[in-house]
């Protein structure tokens, strides 16, 4: 299996990328960045300061697209994600942007990255998409075919319901280059679309973060607890839940442990909509495309895929690591 990650950026992406560092048998193929909870480039600083946990299975950090499709202004999420995306936590890292592992590049040369990665992996691509959708939709103007033979697309973004504790009026990856959204629902091929309603059923608990990162002297851990502190903030403020959704990893989870079974994974015919102000709604539409859709999760079980991911010692192995073996407390669910 070959992994790709999309990623915006923010504190769930960095959970995300984790797990997908912890769960895979080799490097991850490549990562790319988009605007969206902060600027493409402040993405890729975090997304190489993540991969520094895991240095013999670090990939090549591409610079993606700065601004939605139809270049319309877009919004930050500072105000949940902390000014550096994760926490404020970045400032206790003395990671330079200049690693080595941050590509600078036009949108059109990481979208076409994304393409080559798609063509090459083939059936054993697994792409991930935890941002805006604007990279792939850029990628899938430029080069279709490349993704005809790729193994699984998945999207975190759009939702099925509007939720019922929602400020902003909108799913953030959809609602921010609504475009993009409307061209890989309608193009990208074995797509699986991870949507926000389905997320929100998994909370992670601040308490929960705190025993693992207790229970487990790592420095992973650490850091994690530390960049959720400020988003846990803002979602106990927002809605009350003294934690968070980890949406991004429920994206990486459905993409690279499908046997695991944590998703009722349906297909349907879907397209963008509205329902009064809500901005990001999936909508069944009988004239659209096949996709899959995460419709429900097992909420207890997704925690303990995402527990196994930051408690298996994958951190500081060679390169290839060892195989992969779960937790050992119950291998039922392992990926
Ligand atoms: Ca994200």
């Amino acid at each position: 299996m070959r992994i790709w990650i999309d990623t915006d950026g923010g504190v769930d992406d960095a959970l995300a990328l984790v797990c997908a560092l912890a769960v895979s048998e080799g490097r991850l193929a490549g990562v790319s960045t988009v605007f969206g909870n902060v600027s493409p480039r402040r993405a890729a600083r975090n997304a190489a300061l993540v991969q520094a946990f895991y240095p013999g299975k670090s990939a090549a950090v591409h610079v993606g697209a700065d601004r939605p499709l139809t270049g319309h202004p877009w919004q930050d999420a500072h105000a949940i994600h902390g000014e550096d995306g994760l926490g404020g936590v970045t400032a206790d890292h003395a990671l330079a942007f200049e690693t080595g592992v941050v590509r600078e590049a036009h949108p059109d040369e990481t979208a076409d990255a994304l393409a080559a990665f798609a063509r090459e992996a083939g059936a054993a691509g697994r792409l991930v998409c935890t941002g805006p959708m604007t990279n792939l939709a850029r990628a899938l103007l430029r080069d279709a075919e490349a993704f005809a033979g790729i193994g699984r697309i998945v999207c975190m973004g759009t939702s099925l319901s509007v939720p019922d504790v929602r400020r902003d009026r909108a799913e953030f990856n959809a609602s921010s280059d609504l475009e993009a959204a409307r061209i890989v629902l309608e193009q990208a091929p074995k797509l699986l679309i991870m949507p926000l309603d389905t997320c929100r059923r998994v909370v992670m608990e601040r308490a929960w973060l705190a025993r693992l990162a207790d229970r487990h002297d790592r420095p992973v851990l650490t850091f994690l607890r530390r960049a959720h502190a400020h988003y846990m903030d803002a979602y106990q403020a927002m809605e009350g839940i003294d934690g968070c959704y980890p949406h991004d990893a429920l994206a990486v989870a459905a993409a690279l442990a499908p046997e695991a079974g944590l998703f009722a994974v349906e297909p349907g015919r879907y397209a963008l909509g509205e329902d009064g102000a809500f901005t990001g709604l999936l909508r069944p539409d009988p004239a659209a495309r096949r996709i899959e859709v995460a419709r429900d999760v097992d909420a207890a079980r997704a925690l303990d895929w995402i527990e196994t991911c930051l408690t298996v010692s994958a951190e500081l192995t060679p390169l290839g690591g060892r195989p992969y073996t779960g937790s050992g407390k119950d291998n039922s669910n392992a990926p």
